[in-house]
């Protein structure tokens, strides 16, 4: 495959910017940031980095079980002007943002020896994102020109910083500001020419989060980084992580497909055991996979840097497949087909090895379909993270898992088998009616939904949205709907106005314009991260 490098365009040209597919909208972005910092720093920027947010069109909670999701970047990003100092002087950072009553300016010295900054994840700062960035740049550097960047330290910049990726409702904004800032720690100190290939870029953003303590997946800098106009990304993440464009399907009038993404207003910490128990899904689909594999008597096999240690549910499968290749009556291969009678494999394995247990285990339960005691239990399974339950329901979890990747691979045969010759409504209808399944997935079997969530769900249903879910961790956050947009763009600004006063208005009665301006979202998919030039 050809290498793909992260674009770099020229500002004052707009038309060729245009010609390049970036939208409008961020092209007319870029002056404002200019003026802005033109009036904080009295000088030009030297260029502009961006890079996007993101929402996740189908495949929830089956990214840690290694299956692959399919996230789009929107028409909201952050955008870094920069402007080199001098490299005479002492290197220092100023940082600025455009939501300055939040993210108040920041100043600090870069070290003279070449050596990396340090961060402080006990601090809750804005700037440990930039830091992050300027940490895992700076180490690429390194990587690239020893010679230069083992013992001489960065160039200092003053940057300004303007997102628009609403902070903390699941849309990627952390990772939209480390993408941007890497890049554009790089683009400093390495000069115009050079161009940073896609897969670098990704391979060093994704586990930027880490130094905050933040054990992400690398889905949300795949989709930031590989953004592209017209397309969803499919990201995969074995054997290693890997974000490949799909196209939309080619329709037969000019509609392009448009989400809106509608936020509950119920802010979640996923991580909390008391409210979300995001963790405790990981360990039940860790157990569920141990108990397939007991059961069916085969030996996982998986890395032993995996932060668990454990086989997950696509590990029981390749292990599986691979002791019943000869017995199986299909032909085991990367096609659409194969994958689909896989998971359809699965999903029966499921039934016949948990299905008498639907409701859940109990502890003593599963250390008995484990074959040990309840100790080694405790200490194998249950202290990973902190987590609480009554019951584990393993069955459920794994049936969620298994059918989830299942509607992310006949999303694509889909997208595949759609042609100029397939009727809209049929192409909307299929996908809508997969999105809709995916939310039942989540509500029935996963639940990680919610009131809130169910309710925006059937508000927009009934008012001509043709798919419906979740989008991110659930149990609040966004939600995102799939609105056929007319020619006057009449369903999309219906749909819109069904949310405001069927949920919004009768929800936050006191809910201001400017809220509702965040809240909802309506977006085409985006190009990814890129610098303009200025
Ligand atoms: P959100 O809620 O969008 O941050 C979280 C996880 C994803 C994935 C989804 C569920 C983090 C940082 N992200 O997404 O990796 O598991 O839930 O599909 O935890
Ligand atoms: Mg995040």
């Amino acid at each position: 495959m050809s290498q793909m490098f992260v674009p770099q365009y020229n500002i004052l040209d707009k038309d060729s910017i245009r010609m390049k597919n970036a939208p409008v909208s961020l092209v007319n972005k870029c002056p404002n940031v200019i003026q802005s910092f033109q009036e904080i720093y009295g000088t030009q920027p030297d260029f502009i980095a961006h890079s996007p947010g993101r929402i996740n069109l189908i495949g929830e909670h089956i990214d840690y079980t290694d299956f692959s999701v399919l996230p789009l970047s929107i028409e909201r990003d952050m955008l870094c002007a920069i402007k080199i100092h001098d490299p005479q002087t002492n290197p220092s950072i100023t940082l600025t943002n455009g939501d300055s009553k939040r993210f108040a300016g920041r100043k600090f010295d870069l070290p003279l020896d070449g050596s990396q900054i340090n961060i402080d994840p006990s601090v809750s700062d804005w700037s440990n994102y930039f830091k992050c960035g300027l940490y895992v740049a700076q180490s690429y550097l390194k990587e690239i020109c020893p010679e230069k960047f083992q013992i001489k330290p960065l160039v200092g910049m003053d940057v300004f910083c303007q997102g628009d990726v609403p902070v903390g409702s699941g849309l990627g904004s952390s990772s939209a500001i480390i993408c941007a800032v890497t890049l554009g720690i790089i683009r400093a100190n390495m000069g115009h020419g050079y161009r940073i290939p896609k897969a670098d870029l990704l391979r060093i953003t994704s586990v930027a989060e880490h130094y905050l303590g933040v054990n992400n997946g690398g889905m949300d800098q795949a989709a930031s980084i590989y953004g592209q106009r017209g397309h969803a990304l499919s990201v995969s993440f074995k054997p290693e992580l890997k974000a490949v464009p799909i196209e939309f399907p080619k329709m037969s009038n000019d509609w392009d497909i448009e989400f809106i993404v509608a936020d509950t207003l119920v802010e979640v910490n996923k991580y909390d055991s008391a409210s979300t128990n995001y963790n405790l899904r990981v360990v039940e689909v860790l157990i569920a996979a141990n108990i397939l594999a007991m059961h069916y008597g085969v030996v996982m096999n998986y890395p032993l840097d995996s932060n668990v240690r454990k086989g997950n549910l696509r590990d029981f499968m390749n292990a599986y497949l691979g002791l019943h290749r000869s017995q199986v009556s299909f032909e085991i291969n990367d096609s659409i087909e194969s994958q689909i009678q896989q998971l359809e494999l699965m999903l029966q394995l499921t039934e016949e090895c948990l299905g008498d247990k639907k409701e859940g285990h109990t502890a003593d339960e599963v250390s008995i379909a484990l074959d040990c005691s309840k100790e080694e239990f405790t200490r194998e399974y249950l202290m990973l993270f902190p987590i609480r339950f009554q019951i584990l329901k393993i069955y459920k979890r794994a049936k969620h898992v298994y059918s989830e990747a299942l509607r992310v691979i006949k999303t694509l045969q889909l997208f595949k088998e759609t042609n100029d010759k397939t009727n809209n409504y049929t192409f909307y209808h299929k996908f809508g009616e997969l999105m809709n399944g995916s939310q039942r997935s989540c509500d029935e079997l996963y639940e990680c939904s919610s009131n809130e969530i169910d309710k925006i769900c059937s508000i927009a249903l009934n008012n001509g949205s043709y798919g419906s879910r979740l989008t991110g961790a659930g149990w609040g956050g966004s939600t995102i709907h799939l609105v056929p947009n007319g020619p006057n763009g009449c369903n999309v600004a219906h749909v819109k106005d069904a949310l405001i006063e069927q949920y919004y208005k009768k929800q936050y009665p006191d809910i201001t314009q400017e809220t509702l301006d965040t809240a909802i979202i309506v977006s085409k998919a985006a190009p990814g991260s890129c610098i303009f030039e200025c």
